[in-house]
């Protein structure tokens, strides 16, 4: 899979990605991560890439031309290699929360441009042009879109088969099955006098995969219960 980043701070995306899990899957060749910058794009002698908005108000706006440029170069790289034209995913406030089932539906692609906004976000005109999907990671505001695409490259990544090294560990996990996941435990057997739970060291499968059902159940009742609804 291909996740294609535009943004004016490639540095930042790459810095965020290219390690642990990730870095791994994209040395072993499971993944390709590029951030482009968008300020290579400009035809400003200045390099500018925004402008104070029409009709006035505060802060600066992207400009459309960059934007479309820098797009139109990846559009042609990933339509010859893949022969279809990718999904841009546009990170705003403004969009559809992102949540698991949404990653799980990415990543059957195999390729995705994330367009990353700043200042007050990105004339309009381009928007309607390139975008095919407006995505938030939540409730709440960044001051650009470069954590939310870190966020969903993550997300979507480690569902990429080959990407865990361990295959169980995608399927027990929080959200898989629309639940919490339960407690984990490693040595000692004791921790400033706490206890490991019996049931873990008793070598009973069933009893262990009954109890660490409740323990499931309980932890989703307790800290989020809109899940069982
Ligand atoms: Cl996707 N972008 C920005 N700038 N802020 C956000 C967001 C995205 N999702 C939540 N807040």
């Amino acid at each position: 899979m291909r996740f294609h980043v535009m943004t004016l701070f490639p540095d930042m995306v790459m810095g965020g990605l290219d390690t642990s899990i990730i870095g791994r899957a994209m040395k072993q060749g499971k993944l390709e991560i590029e951030a482009v910058n968008i300020r290579d794009y400009t035809r400003d002698k200045h390099m500018k890439v925004d402008d104070y908005p029409y009709g006035g108000g505060a802060g600066m706006v992207m400009q459309a031309e960059p934007v479309y440029l820098c797009y139109k170069a990846l559009e042609e790289q990933i339509v010859s290699k893949n022969g279809k034209k990718p999904r841009v995913l546009y990170m705003t406030p403004q969009g559809k929360v992102f949540h698991q089932r949404m990653a799980e539906e990415l990543a059957e692609e195999e390729d995705l441009v994330f367009l990353c906004g700043h200042y007050e976000g990105i004339d309009e005109r381009v928007l309607e042009m390139i975008v095919t999907d407006y995505v938030s990671i939540g409730d709440y505001v960044l001051t650009g879109g470069e954590l939310p695409a870190m966020v969903m490259i993550d997300a979507i990544a480690r569902l990429v088969d080959g990407v865990l090294n361990n295959d169980e560990s995608a399927k027990y996990e929080s959200f898989a099955d629309g639940r919490l996941e339960y407690p984990q435990y490693t040595r000692p057997e004791e921790f400033m006098g706490r206890k490991v739970p019996a049931v873990l060291l008793s070598g009973n499968h069933k009893k262990i995969e009954e109890w660490r059902e409740q323990e499931s159940m309980k932890r989703t009742m307790e800290r989020r219960p809109d899940l069982l609804i």
